[in-house]
């Protein structure tokens, strides 16, 4: 393997952190785990994260799920009815609007504070999780190490890590907290940067928990208003909110899903 990679690697990303070095190196198998870990355990350290998230990563496992998960992905190719139809739209919709009904007033709070209404809120709830019924049983440090560990997308990954660590720090996760297979957190699978930058914490106890769901809620509403969403203005295709949905997810098929699914839950 060519030494080029992580040099260039860590010139791009000195001129871009003020000084920070990364100097790493990935690897696309298991075999040089271990000693990456010490190594950006002090790169990690350089940058402020503590005592608990250091531990945190030197306490992670090379996640060979993760990497079967990240090397078998497919993009979406389905219609949208197609797409609709395998993610169980109408269940999504039947129970969303159950879900709706029974947290009136959560709902009406988050819609006055972030101007997002319910149906887009839950048919995303719905989406990721099936309404917090399945969350994930991947270990996110780990996941989100390896996957900065692995060479194919070091450079996407590495705040995520960096960010995990820190809400260890922070007590929002542990060591052992668990998540999808590329690490995504709670109810509505948020990566760790965006758990970071946007997570609220909508039940006032003190801390900002993704597996809990009002936490959860209200972090997803919190995210899109942040990402430009319009208090008043329409969701579906051509309105202004339309496009805020593709800061959710890139997946055009996923947007339309999540425009219609609203629409009707809110209906
Ligand atoms: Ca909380």
């Amino acid at each position: 393997m060519s030494i080029l990679k992580p040099v260039v690697v860590a010139l791009a990303l000195f001129a871009g952190t003020g000084g920070a070095v990364f100097a790493a190196s990935c690897s696309n198998s298991g075999g040089g785990y271990e000693a990456w870990k010490s190594e950006i355990a002090s790169e990690a350290a350089a940058q402020g994260v503590g005592t608990k998230g250091i531990q945190a990563l030197m306490a992670t496992h090379y996640s060979k799920e993760t990497i079967a998960a990240d090397r078998n992905q497919k993009s979406f190719k389905y219609t949208i009815d197609k797409f609709m139809k395998v993610r169980g739209a109408d269940t999504i919709i039947k129970q969303g609007r159950g879900q709706k009904a029974k947290n009136t007033k959560l709902f009406n709070a988050l819609e006055n504070q972030y101007g997002v209404p319910a149906g887009v809120l839950v048919a995303i709830h719905g989406m990721e999780t099936a309404f917090g019924g399945y969350m994930g049983s991947t270990n996110i440090v780990s996941a989100i190490s390896t996957l900065t560990y692995d060479c194919r997308r070091s450079d996407f990954f590495r705040p995520h890590m960096m960010a995990a660590l820190i809400l260890v720090d922070r007590g929002s996760i542990t060591a052992q907290s668990t998540g999808a297979k590329h690490g995504e957190w709670g109810h509505t699978q948020f990566l760790p940067d965006n758990a970071l930058k946007y997570g609220v914490d909508g039940d006032g106890n003190g801390r900002v928990d993704l597996n809990n769901r009002t936490d959860a809620l209200a972090s997803t509403a919190n995210y899109l208003r942040k990402k430009g969403w319009k208090p008043g203005q329409g969701y579906q295709k051509g309105q202004p909110n339309y496009a805020v949905l593709k800061e959710w997810n890139a997946a055009s098929v996923y947007q339309e899903a999540i425009a219609i699914m609203g629409a009707r839950i809110d209906r």
